[in-house]
Order: structure tokens, then sequence, then C-alpha cells
């Protein structure tokens, strides 16, 4: 008699199930929470600080960092006046569920308009772990390379916005913005696709614009 036990499906099975703890305890505080994805580097921090600092005078906004060491990124964050905390995933390279949810009591949810989750600096196991986010987003840069729709499908699939950072630096790279943008359309049409560079802030204004939108769509 052979005994298969699937522990990587029990494993998911138990992480939605705190994802879905994660979006109740978020919808009873009314908190609008996003996961933001990306690359090492690709500038997940910069947006979040960029965004805190365009937003916060019309909402409450706290952000979750997670990183396999340090506290750099949440220090980042703190130092812009508003609640971060930093999980240490001790090598893991993406936050689950139970993370995220042991990072909640730490932040006044019931005070917060937008909570901001920064996922680990990955291409790949970020996007298998649901966090019981409203949205998830993924920020691709310049120097990564045109390509990485076509070589990391998964993730371009499963996002509702793209953020592509780092515009700045275009004439140094041979990017082809169309090239990637066709690989995004075949992958996930339509998605909401912001070109922008925290650096400079051009292209920011549409990111904040439909940011905006979609915490007031939340709240109302
Ligand atoms: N030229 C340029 N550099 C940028 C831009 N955005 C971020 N950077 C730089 O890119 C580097 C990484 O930015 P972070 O915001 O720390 O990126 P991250 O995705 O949070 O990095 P990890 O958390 O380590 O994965 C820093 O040196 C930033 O100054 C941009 O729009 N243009
Ligand atoms: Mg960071």
């Amino acid at each position: 008699m052979t005994i298969r036990v699937s522990v990587v499906e029990n494993i998911m099975s138990a992480n939605d199930q705190l994802a879905d703890t994660n979006r109740a305890r978020f919808d009873a505080a009314g908190v609008f929470a996003i996961n933001l994805m990306a690359s090492p580097g690709a500038g997940k921090t910069s947006l979040i600080t960029r965004t805190i600092e365009a937003l916060r005078g019309d909402f409450r906004i706290a952000a979750v960092d997670g990183d396999i060491a340090t506290t750099i990124d949440a220090d980042r964050v703190a130092a812009l006046g508003v609640p971060a905390v930093q999980i240490n995933t001790g090598g893991s390279c993406h936050l689950d569920a139970v993370m995220l949810q042991s990072a909640l009591p730490q932040l006044p949810l019931d005070a917060l308009d937008l909570l901001i989750v920064e996922n680990v600096g990955n291409l790949v196991c970020p996007a298998a772990f649901r966090l019981g986010v409203h949205l998830d987003v993924l920020i691709a840069s310049v120097p990564e390379g045109d390509d990485k729709p076509y070589k990391y499908p998964t993730m371009y699939r499963g996002v509702d916005a793209l953020v592509l950072n780092k515009m700045d630096v275009l004439p140094a790279f041979d990017f082809n913005v169309d090239y990637f943008h066709r690989g995004v359309e075949a992958l996930n049409p339509g998605l909401a696709f912001f070109p922008l560079s925290c650096k400079t802030g051009a292209g920011m204004d549409a990111w904040f614009a439909w940011l905006r939108e979609q915490i007031a769509a939340y709240q109302s």
C-alpha cells in the first residue's frame, strides 16, 4: 500500500486560510492593504517612501517590510514618521500569510487607511503565497531587462498592477518598452501599467492617482 502525503498542497491550503484571516482583519479595521513584489533592488522601498510622502496628507499609512535580514527598509519608512514593522524571514525568499499575521499586532490597524507590504526581493516565490491583501503590485525596473515578463510569467500573470521603475536610466540600457509591454499584455491583458522614476518623480502622478482611486473605491 502506498500512502502519498502532499505536503506542498497542505502548506498552500493552510496559507490560504491564514490569508483569509488577514483579509478579514483588514476589512474589520477598514484598512486597504497592498503587497509590493519585485526583484532585489527594483525600488520597492523607494516606491513606498515616495507614496507615503505623496499620500500622507489624505490617508493614514503604515508599512510592513519583509527582508531576509536587517531593519534597513523599515528604518527608511519609520524615518518618515509612519508606523513600520520589519519582518526578518531568516532565509525564506518570500513572505507568507503567517508572517504577515505576526506583524499585525504591532500596527494600529484601526487607525490606518492604507497598509503597504514590501515582500522579500524575489521574482518567483512571493507569487505562490497569498497574504490576504486587496491588491498585488509588481515593480519591474529598467536595469533588469525587457525580457522579464517572458521569463517570469507566473509573477506577471498574478498581479493587479505593474510599475516599471527607473525610467530615468532608459538611455543607458537596451530596454525596449514596447517589447516589454507586449509580453505583459500576452500574460495579463489590460494590466494597469505605470512607467515611472522614483528618483526623478517622472510618471509618479499616474501611480498616485490610481492608488488614490483604489483606496477611495474600497472606502465607499
Ligand atoms: N536611477 C534610479 N535609481 C533608483 C530608482 N528607484 C530606486 N533606485 C535605486 O535603486 C536602489 C534600490 O532601491 P530600493 O528602493 O532599496 O529597492 P528595493 O526593491 O526596496 O530593494 P530590496 O528591498 O533590497 O529588494 C537604490 O540605490 C535606489 O536609490 C529610480 O527610479 N532610478
Ligand atoms: Mg526594500
